[in-house]
């Protein structure tokens, strides 16, 4: 580490606080006489192509710099060869972020108006690049937020994955194969026209967001997955995330409710930056958004479980299994408000 702090200028003797509410990349909290920071380690497993991420923040910061100067964006900090990314054989690939004072991170979202204010910010980011040619952005990961495809890698797991695994949870696995009735609504919207593919952030839980001491949301941060996509991404897994008090950690499955007045906060917060840019056929699509990435992250997790946890970490055997069920729960408990919530004028 003293190594990396060197090629970054941050004194040797900074104190670094792990952060632990990623499962891909690791993360540091670095406080030096210097000044503050964020360092991460890139998971090079997950993303192969680490110059990909850094070329298409490099695109992003320019763009919001020339047409959005007031919108913070906290762009990584280059190292002494003049490189945001620095690469170490056999240790993988570090950057650093200015620590933005007087911000913090939530792990839940406590109140409405965070829920809101989450939204609105991830609405502004893909409203201010709507001028942006986002077929110029790099893939960092292909077929991330494709159902299709996460579906095949489920049925691939079915015959090659762990076989006492697969026996052992039949019941769960019949239970998302009689919801891929969502593939083919996925498929339906790929296939349209009126989707429109955008600048979009692919991971909208709200420890992305940064919030000052007024409960404001000042900025968004993590752009690894900033690619384009489909606005259900975004929206979607904020209802994932924020409609329900407990994680997708949680085994209590009794704990696993829906909070409508976060529904309603989510989809005010990004509708009110994006009604402009969205089409009518993308409206009417919102609480799709939410049972769109709800299933996928299900079938994610029940996939790694099924191949011996080779993607996410975990911190005891059966927690892919644990991450799996309670998402199942959770679509559950959001389709019991399926008329509901589509009653919701837009
Ligand atoms: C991963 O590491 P983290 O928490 O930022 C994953 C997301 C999942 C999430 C589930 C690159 O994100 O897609 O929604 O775990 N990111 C990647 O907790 O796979
Ligand atoms: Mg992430």
């Amino acid at each position: 580490m003293e190594a990396v702090l060197q090629k970054f200028g941050i004194p040797s003797d900074a104190l670094m606080i792990p952060i632990n509410s990623g499962i891909i990349n690791k993360t540091w909290k670095v406080c030096s006489a210097k000044g503050n920071y964020i360092l991460q380690q890139i998971n090079d497993h997950v993303f192969a192509k680490p110059e990909l991420i850094h070329s298409n923040i490099t695109a992003i910061a320019t763009y919001l710099k020339k047409n959005y100067s007031n919108y913070l964006f906290p762009a990584p900090i280059q190292n002494i060869d003049g490189n945001p990314l620095l690469q170490l054989p056999e240790f993988g690939y570090f950057r650093v972020f200015p620590f933005i004072e007087g911000t913090h991170t939530i792990d839940v979202v406590a109140n409405p108006k965070q829920a809101f204010e989450a939204a609105e910010q991830f609405g502004r980011f893909s409203a201010y690049l709507g001028g942006f040619n986002c077929s110029q952005l790099k893939v960092t990961i292909p077929d991330f937020h494709n159902l299709s495809y996460r579906y095949q890698q489920f049925q691939e797991a079915l015959t090659a994955g762990n076989q006492e695994r697969i026996h052992n949870e039949r019941n769960l696995i019949e239970k998302l194969i009689r919801l891929n009735f969502l593939v083919k609504q996925y498929d339906a919207i790929t296939n349209n026209s009126s989707f429109k593919k955008r600048v979009t952030h692919h991971d909208t839980k709200i420890s992305n967001v940064l919030f000052n001491e007024y409960d404001n949301a000042v900025c968004i941060i993590d752009l690894d997955t900033v690619m384009p996509g489909y606005f259900i991404s975004d929206v979607g897994d904020m209802m994932r995330t924020y409609l329900c008090d407990v994680s997708e950690n949680e085994e209590d499955i009794s704990k696993v409710h829906i909070r409508p007045d976060y529904y309603y906060a989510i989809v005010e917060g990004y509708y009110k930056e994006m009604q402009h840019e969205l089409t009518a056929e993308e409206k009417k699509n919102f609480f799709f958004a939410g049972q769109f990435m709800i299933y996928m992250q299900a079938l994610r997790f029940l996939t790694d479980y099924l191949n011996n946890d080779i993607y996410y970490q975990i911190q005891y055997p059966a927690h892919n299994l644990v991450r799996a069920i309670n998402q199942v729960v959770l679509l559950e408990r959001l389709m019991e408000y399926e008329t509901e919530f589509k009653k919701m004028k837009l």
